[in-house]
């Protein structure tokens, strides 16, 4: 049997657009396709939550691939530990209380799990706009990477979402355009994005989790994102705190939709 390139093409474009148009009313629209945003897509689309990732670059895993420095291991401690071994990454004992996995390992793991859980993710995607109703998010707008990069004047297209996550790390990206253009202020106590400080592994990995959480109407904050949005450390390669605050906000927001249906 010989191969048709067109029997190709058409089946990227109609299952591309099949897998688009699914997602064009969601439960909750995820920005950042990193550890944090990956873990949180998991729970929620294994609760049965229609959910989707957006990732502006090509590939997903955030900061994650390249562990420390590129030295492509990444420590977990105790209390993280259980999320990897639910998402099937190997994990080995190092010092008391401290594990390391391969970091491609943990990377491909957890994103293959969620996509098996029912998670689309859009990569080469960025979120560069949010939709606002009566002083409440409920929507994505969303460009190709390329257009953003390249600076090209294409209008972008829109997503609605009864919730949004920031999992964009450091950057904290959606909500800071939430925080150019919203009415009302954040519920950070400045009303602001309070900015990230600079390394204190022990005390972010607690306040990453405690910082998971609604920033502004509709809009939760994860991972790294959590503690550049209220204001705390960041923590280098360590990475339970992500694992847990994708967790924790899976959990914030499934008890949301639990509650308005
Ligand atoms: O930075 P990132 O890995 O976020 P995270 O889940 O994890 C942080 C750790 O990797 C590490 C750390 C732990 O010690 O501090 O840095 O908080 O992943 C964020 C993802 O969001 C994407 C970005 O390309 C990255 O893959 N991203 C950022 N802005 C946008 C975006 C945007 N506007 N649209 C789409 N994707």
């Amino acid at each position: 049997m010989g191969l048709d390139e067109i029997i190709v093409t058409q089946a990227i474009v109609d299952r591309f657009m099949e897998k688009l148009k699914a997602c064009l009313k969601l439960d909750v629209a995820i920005v950042g396709a990193g550890p944090s945003g990956m873990v949180a897509a998991y729970y929620l689309a294994k609760s049965g939550h229609k959910v989707a990732i957006f990732e502006r670059k090509l590939s997903i895993g955030g900061g994650m691939w390249g562990g420390g420095m590129m030295f492509n291991q990444i420590v977990v401690q105790e209390a993280g530990k259980h999320i990897l071994d639910e998402f099937g990454v190997r994990v080995y004992p190092y010092k008391e209380g401290y594990f390391t996995a391969d970091a491609i390992e943990a990377t491909t793991m957890i994103c293959a799990k969620a996509c098996q859980a029912g998670v689309n993710i859009f990569n080469c995607i960025s979120m560069e706009d949010v939709v606002v109703r009566e002083g409440r998010v409920c929507g994505l707008v969303i460009n190709w990477s390329p257009v953003e990069t390249t600076g090209l004047h294409v209008d972008p297209l829109t997503i609605h979402a009864q919730y949004l996550i920031d999992a964009t790390g450091h950057h904290t990206e959606l909500i800071k355009v939430i925080e150019r253009k919203a009415d009302g202020k954040l519920f950070t106590p400045t009303g602001k994005i309070v900015g990230e400080k600079s390394l204190w592994a022990e005390v972010a990995e607690t306040t990453t989790v405690e910082n998971t959480k609604e920033a502004y109407p509709g809009a939760f904050v994860c991972g790294m994102a959590a503690n550049a949005c209220f204001g705390s450390y960041r923590m280098g390669p360590i990475f339970g705190g992500m694992l847990l605050s994708g967790k924790k906000v899976a959990q914030l927001i499934q008890e949301r939709l639990k509650s308005e249906t």
